[in-house]
């Protein structure tokens, strides 16, 4: 079986925008490969925002939680914390030195987070060599993500291809798996950018957050950004009709065809009132689920305790191989 390795960060709102686009597309596969899903904690300290240790420590527990409840079977996948892992951290040190700072400064993901912060850690910066530590560590083939991960996986691509032609074929080379729609989900409030977890937390409707009232679901649809039009093609419609029938198309599992033809000629109140219960529908499952595990705290500590036993095995090995081909062993 191919290995598919893909990561949350406990930062935030998680919102319908990660599911969509990473979470649901890893439950989707889930019996076709071998799969590694971590919680990417130390990436979320990149953030200096995200300094307080009991937050972090409940956030933890929320995104394994929510990777259980939205349907990741630890029976099939492994689930562990990045952080209980060192060798990511370790890795990271040993493809700093063959990453060229260049291929950092082209990053589009620092420059929008440090426009938006007033201090900008070396971490921040350095992001994408630990996310790709991530993903070599496992001799990882696929990477489930959203589109704005896109060039992350490209510049992973890059440095396991520089180091393997520096010290030898060590990595597998990894390729992204991103759906062709759903990958990238825009903010209800404004749709022009994409959903984001940060801004969740700040900005009330803005996003759906997984575990959001029914109310608040309510609110932030019927609220969205549309237009003066009735233009429901998803090839004309605009930028925030276009990110609700998107995620019609993703709720409802129906094609793009047969949703134009469902609301040729209707209003977007109508789109709205129908994605709204189409929304609860999808996640009162998830979030029953969700109230469910997040009281057995044992039951979470054991399968973390698993998988990072499990994940440790394979990123050693990668590991030893990689200090004795540079010399380190
Ligand atoms: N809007 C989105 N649409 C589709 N997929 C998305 N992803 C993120 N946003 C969208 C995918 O979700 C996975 C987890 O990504 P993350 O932990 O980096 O979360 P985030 O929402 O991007 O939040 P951040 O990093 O905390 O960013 P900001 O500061 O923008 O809120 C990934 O697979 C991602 O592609």
């Amino acid at each position: 079986k191919k290995r598919v390795f893909s990561g949350i960060q406990p930062t935030g709102k998680i919102h319908i925008g990660n599911y969509v686009g990473a979470l649901s597309l890893w439950v989707e596969n889930q019996k076709k490969y071998d799969n590694i899903f971590c919680i990417v904690d130390l990436h979320s300290l990149t953030i200096p925002e995200n300094i307080d240790p009991k937050y972090l420590r409940k956030k933890v527990k929320e995104i394994a939680a929510l990777y259980l409840a939205c349907g990741i079977d630890p029976q099939e996948s492994t689930i562990f914390v990045q952080s209980h892992v060192p060798q990511h951290a370790e890795l990271t040190w040993l493809l700093n030195c063959v990453t060229p700072m260049g291929w950092l400064q082209r990053m589009t993901q620092f420059k929008d987070k440090s426009k938006k912060s007033d201090s900008v850690s070396t971490a921040l910066f350095d992001y994408p060599v630990l996310m790709a530590s991530d993903i070599l560590l496992y001799q990882t083939d696929l990477v489930p993500v959203g589109e704005d991960q896109k060039q992350h996986i490209e510049i992973t691509r890059d440095i396991a291809q520089r180091f393997n032609h520096l010290y030898g074929d060590t990595f597998k080379i990894p390729k992204e798996l991103i759906k062709k729609s759903g990958a990238r989900i825009m903010g209800f409030d404004d749709p022009e950018n994409k959903m984001s977890k940060s801004t969740g937390e700040i900005k009330a409707r803005h996003s759906i957050g997984l575990l959001d009232s029914k109310a608040d679901i309510k609110n932030t649809i019927m609220k969205a950004t549309t237009d003066s039009n009735r233009e429901f093609r998803f090839d004309h419609a605009s930028a925030g009709v276009k990110n609700m029938l998107v995620l019609y198309e993703n709720l409802s599992g129906k094609s793009r065809s047969k949703i134009e033809a469902h609301f040729a000629g209707s209003n977007y109140g109508q789109l709205k009132r129908e994605l709204v219960e189409l929304t609860i529908e999808n996640l009162e499952p998830i979030q029953k689920e969700y109230q469910r595990i997040i009281k057995e705290d044992s039951y979470l500590d054991d399968i973390l305790e698993k998988g990072q036993k499990k994940a440790s095995q394979i990123a050693a090995k990668t590991l030893a191989e990689v200090k004795k081909n540079m010399g380190l062993n």
